[in-house]
């Protein structure tokens, strides 16, 4: 039977990985099918008027048109805790609820900024087009943008293994999502500066319900990068 979730994008983008984490967490069947970002067709741009990726549809709400599709990760994430309850990622006490969504959030906008239009583009959209990757403004995002925030997220685990409560939430799915898309190109931060956060990133890139996600991406990377950049040197 042909899975009612599909998800419009590419699995190069963290916020389809951390949809795809939030099904495979919950152990649900999904399609992916690719948009390409940069010659959007038009009837991708009426389900998503953002022009951005990824798109949810859920064929039990509708099998075509903008009908039975929902924009944005956080909004597709909420959506399949509401319909797929267990396991829960989001936790049940308020205080805890709204931080989880604020350490998303955090991860949505200030890692993606960095870590993606400061370092993924300026290497991957290079090296796809066939030009050498611009190394220059990757390592100074690697070097003075990135460690500021890292130290942020290290504060807020303070040793510990999840940022909220004791167990695996939308929070640490996001994080892990964007610090994947550094790590793919560069490699982990500094465990010995960030030791917490290091910790949950190996365990998130072990972790099943990402397995299918960053086995795609290695399969696109690995066409035209080799191996890892050291920005350290
Ligand atoms: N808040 C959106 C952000 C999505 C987003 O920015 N996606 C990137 C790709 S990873 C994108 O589509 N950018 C548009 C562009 O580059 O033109 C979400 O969570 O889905």
């Amino acid at each position: 039977m042909a899975a009612n979730l599909i998800i419009y994008g590419s699995p190069l983008s963290p916020f389809q990985r951390k949809v795809e984490a939030v099904m495979g967490v919950k152990e649900l069947e999904y399609e992916t099918k690719a948009v390409n970002l940069g010659n959007l067709p038009d009837w991708y741009n009426e389900l998503n008027p953002l022009g951005s990726i990824p798109t949810l549809r859920d064929t039990d709400i509708a099998g075509d048109g903008s009908m039975g599709t929902i924009p944005d990760s956080s909004a597709m994430c909420a959506y399949l805790e509401k319909k797929y309850a267990k396991p829960a990622l989001y936790p049940s006490d308020p205080f805890r609820y709204g931080r989880a969504l604020w350490i998303e959030e955090f991860a949505d906008t200030a890692m993606a900024r960095a870590g993606g239009l400061g370092l993924f583009r300026p290497i991957a959209f290079a090296l796809f087009s066939g030009k050498e990757p611009d190394l220059a403004t990757a390592r100074k995002t690697w070097i003075e943008d990135l460690p500021p925030l890292f130290d942020y997220l290290e504060g807020q685990l303070d040793g510990g293994e999840w940022f909220i409560g004791d167990r695996l939430t939308i929070a640490d799915i996001a994080v892990a999502c964007q610090m994947m898309q550094t790590d793919m190109l560069v490699g982990p931060p500094d465990a010995e500066k960030w030791p917490a956060l290091v910790n949950l990133l190996n365990r998130m890139k072990a972790h099943a319900a990402f397995r299918a996600n960053l086995g795609a991406c290695e399969k696109i990377l690995g066409k035209v990068m080799p191996e890892k950049y050291d920005l350290n040197v």
